[in-house]
């Protein structure tokens, strides 16, 4: 059974948005088309409380992109984004998420960051969406979204490794792309087996 998930297409990640993507915008219709040939429809939240760890407001003279230690490991810091129950949260407006049969969100607590679906920062802590898509039978994936480089990578590469089947369609996903991101985020997701389309 094939699922299809599709990462953090929220306001924040697209054009004016508080964490805008270049062209995050473009794939949304694509993607509703999509949709319609996938027995499975999940969809990520990206979803912080205020004052997130994880934004560079909450760092003393921390400027957002730089990067930090975290307790987990190294962590980008970013302008505040996807704070939940605010516009930006939301998702694209012409998203449509009535298809979803799951809406999962990440990211909710205060001291850790979560870009992929699967595991939060700490490469430990399930996000339980390996639970949900194991008793319902789905073993192979399609991912597309927000943003190539971080969610959809740390996503694809988890999916992977937890023995799913994994494609990702590069032309239905956007990427922030700093300091190489996007080129690192290609290879370690080849490497670790995922199909790049
Ligand atoms: C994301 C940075 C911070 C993403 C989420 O969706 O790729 N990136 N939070
Ligand atoms: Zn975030």
């Amino acid at each position: 059974m094939h699922g299809l998930v599709v990462i953090d297409v929220q306001n924040d990640f697209c054009p004016g948005g508080a964490l805008a993507v270049s062209g995050g915008d473009e794939i949304v219709q694509p993607i509703n088309a999509l949709m319609t040939q996938f027995e499975a429809v999940i969809l990520t939240q990206d979803w912080h409380p205020a004052g997130h760890s994880s934004f560079a407001s909450q760092h003393q003279g921390a400027a957002p992109f730089s990067v930090t230690q975290m307790p987990y490991g190294a962590q980008v810091l970013w302008p505040d984004h996807c704070v939940q129950g605010s516009p930006g949260a939301g998702f694209h407006m012409e998203l449509e998420t009535d298809r979803a049969d799951l809406i999962i969100r990440k990211g909710f607590r205060p001291e850790i960051d979560s870009y992929s679906a699967f595991f939060e920062n700490d490469h430990k802590t399930p996000t339980g969406l390996e639970g949900y898509l194991r008793t319902r039978g789905i073993t192979s994936l399609t991912l597309v979204g927000l943003a190539t480089d971080f969610c959809v990578n740390f996503s694809a590469v988890d999916a992977a490794n937890l023995g799913f089947d994994v494609t990702v369609r590069q032309d239905l996903c956007r990427a922030i792309d700093m300091d190489g991101s996007l080129s690192a985020a290609r290879e370690g997701m080849a490497k670790a087996g995922v199909r790049l389309l």
